[in-house]
């Protein structure tokens, strides 16, 4: 297991490339260029420019979260051609520049969704929260109103680019099933997949999170089953995924243990995080530690050492403690406590596995 930490770049984060390189294990950055638009194609001063500050840092950029795909391509419109040239082009640059995953998500319109960014603990703690009903009972085209009428109205994790296309956006979705979303993706992966091969990169597909369609809108990498309709879409070992246990682990129906074992070959990326999911589908973000959630972390743990899991692996986000001023789950403190939590659940496994039939 080879332990990385997400990193927004100078000028996104309040975690420094130094900070992460004290936190014990971790030799690499999972990175982007935060400011260009999807469908752009990445300029290579700029991919440079975070190779040199990471290089510099005795860190490595072997892996890549994300390069955020075109609505373009989601939709199947005619113009997605020219979007996955795009595509193709920074693999390429990634490739030379000795990018191993690129992670990626195949969500209509937005990433990952929260009603609240800070919601209070009784520890003092705050972490990201999801309201289900909230969602539930919004109507998107009563939302675009509310957004219109208030040009201050934001939602945690949404773009302001993106929100400013809303409208269009939603519209173009219109009459999209998932079963169409399921025929873009089968484009999208023939294309590319061969491509990404030749240059050696492994593409990461992250699961949808919430893992249940939002807005009317269709999410389609939710559960095992379709996990594994993923994978076969285009079977390859580039053809891969993020295996994310927080993101999965807000449906208490996923067997997010079940997934390594199933899925092990085809992970070159761990998203190791807990959620704490109550009864009525409301969740929290909590530590990494098992009995603060409801995702078995442990479990998760065992199973990647069981398959000898030689893959790229981060914490995922984090609560914001000790006065952290952060990007919402984005904090230094919890994410490393994370890191050591996993590093001493790995080891444990590793010596109880080395001890194995032998006399202490
Ligand atoms: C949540 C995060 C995601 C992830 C993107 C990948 O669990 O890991 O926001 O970065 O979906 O494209
Ligand atoms: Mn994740």
């Amino acid at each position: 297991m080879k332990m990385v930490f997400r990193w927004f770049g100078d000028d996104n984060d309040t975690v420094t490339l130094q900070q992460i390189k004290q936190i014990p294990g971790v030799e690499g950055i999972a990175w982007a260029l935060h400011d260009e638009i999807a469908g752009d194609e990445w300029p290579m001063d700029k991919i440079l420019d975070v190779k040199k500050k990471a290089d510099q840092a005795g860190l490595h950029i072997h892996v890549v979260e994300s390069v955020n795909i075109h609505e373009d391509i989601k939709l199947g419109l005619p113009t997605r051609d020219k979007y996955i040239e795009n595509y193709k082009k920074t693999i390429a640059k990634l490739a030379q520049v000795g990018v191993k995953v690129i992670c990626y998500n195949f969500m209509p319109i937005f990433d990952w969704l929260r009603t609240d960014l800070y919601r209070e603990a009784s520890d003092g703690s705050t972490a990201l929260f999801y309201e289900k009903n909230r969602i539930n009972n919004l109507d998107p085209f009563e939302l675009v109103d509310q957004i219109n009428a208030n040009s201050d109205f934001t939602m945690p994790g949404w773009e302001p680019e993106r929100l400013q296309h809303l409208t269009s956006l939603f519209n173009a979705y219109r009459g999209v099933t998932s079963e169409d979303l399921w025929d873009h993706a089968k484009y999208f992966l023939d294309e590319i997949i061969p491509f990404a091969a030749e240059h050696d990169i492994k593409m990461a597909i992250h699961p949808d999170d919430p893992p249940w369609p939002i807005f009317g809108l269709p999410r389609i990498i939710t559960s095992q089953e379709h996990i594994r309709r993923f994978l076969d879409l285009h079977d390859s070992p580039y053809n891969g995924l993020t295996l994310c246990s927080g993101s999965l682990g807000a449906n208490p129906d996923n067997d997010v243990i079940a997934m390594v074992h199933e899925f092990a070959e085809r992970i070159p990326f761990a998203h190791i995080r807990n959620v704490r999911v109550f009864e009525n589908g409301d969740f929290i973000e909590t530590s990494h530690r098992t009995q603060d959630g409801t995702v078995n972390i442990t479990g998760i743990v065992q199973a990647y050492h069981e398959n000898d899991f030689t893959g790229y692996c981060r914490p995922d986000h984090g609560r914001h403690i000790w006065d952290e001023q952060c990007r919402p789950g984005y904090g230094l403190y919890d994410r490393a406590l994370g890191i050591m939590y996993l590093w001493g659940l790995w080891d444990a496994y590793q010596q109880a596995s080395s001890y194995q039939g032998k006399k202490v």
